[in-house]
């Protein structure tokens, strides 16, 4: 049994931080493929905290070059202070995405409680664009710059303080469609970043304890903000910018295994499930196994 904990679910239905729709309806799918009952099973306490507040529909605000920036800065708020509150009464902050986008709020959340964790970022995206380098204006690609005290100052300094990161704690998973923008990001900074070339080269094993390492040497833990659209799109096809040549299900599900192992995770994102791209919800049951996973559920 792992170490019983009070979850916090945090449902996030928000999806204007992407290009493509239907991300909103990820929590939703989530629930449905049955997480509550899997953590229950596990010995923990699941407080279902209600839906935040999804902005108005209809209304797209193409106010280039970043999309969506009033609302995406808005709904951000309501969720850093979520977050906030659950870190206060001790809880594990699970947020269930929507877009990536929300990992700035969820990243300000945990400032706010004056913690600054190591980051696993395991995605096939970098999201360390700004408004200055990104090809879409869409903020799902750029919160982990903004995490880091990059791009616009309503995104950076949606709470204090900024930056909420240290780059030193920073490492980027499974990364393999990176902008020019970024990879000069992650040159100038020095953040670890492991492609998916060094898996295939290393093995998810080898790489996940230098990961682990890495985001975990200091005093605060690690959070991990895990984009499903890491994973292969022929396992996880619901997700909106798929790109081939992702983590098989057994490497995510082993980078779980041994971030439980490791006991430095209290906090975590789920994001960029779109069960209106899914197939048979199979995205969101991925994201049940490997939650479950992360919180301690064992093969034997
Ligand atoms: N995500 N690098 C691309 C962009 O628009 O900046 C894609 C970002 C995807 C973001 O998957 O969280
Ligand atoms: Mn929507
Ligand atoms: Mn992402
Ligand atoms: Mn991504």
């Amino acid at each position: 049994m792992p170490t019983r904990q009070t979850v916090s679910l945090l449902k996030a239905p928000f999806d204007l931080g992407a290009g493509t729709r239907g991300s909103c309806l990820g929590p939703e799918a989530i629930l449905h493929a049955g997480l509550i009952e899997r953590l229950e099973a596990l010995g923990h306490t699941v407080l279902s905290e209600p839906s935040l507040p999804s902005p108005r529909k209809g209304v797209v605000f193409s106010n280039l070059p970043l999309l969506n920036l009033p609302q995406t800065v808005s709904f951000n708020r309501y969720l850093a202070s979520a977050v906030h509150k659950a870190v206060a009464k001790g809880h594990f902050p699970l947020l269930l995405g929507g877009d990536h986008s929300l990992a700035i709020g969820s990243l300000a959340g945990l400032a706010l409680n004056g913690r600054q964790p190591g980051v696993l970022w395991i995605d096939a995206h970098a999201d360390l664009n700004t408004e200055a380098t990104s090809p879409t204006g869409n903020i799902h690609g750029m919160s982990l710059a903004a995490s880091l005290g990059f791009g616009h100052p309503h995104l950076t300094g949606l709470r204090p303080p900024s930056p909420k990161l240290d780059p030193a704690r920073v490492v980027l998973v499974a990364s393999r469609d990176l902008d020019p923008g970024e990879r000069e990001f992650i040159r100038r900074t020095g953040i670890r970043c492991f492609t998916m070339q060094d898996i295939d080269r290393w093995g998810m094993g080898t790489v996940m304890e230098e990961a682990i390492a890495t985001a975990g040497s200091g005093p605060d833990g690690i959070h991990l903000s895990f984009d499903v659209d890491s994973v292969d799109p022929s396992a996880a096809p619901g997700t909106g910018t798929v790109v081939p040549g992702g983590l098989t299900v057994r490497e995510a599900r082993m980078a779980m295994e041994m971030l439980q192992e490791s006991g430095l995770v209290s906090s975590a994102d789920f994001v960029e499930v779109n069960p209106l791209l899914d197939l048979r919800n199979q995205t969101a049951e991925l994201a049940v196994d490997l939650i479950a996973a992360l919180l301690g559920e064992r093969l034997l």
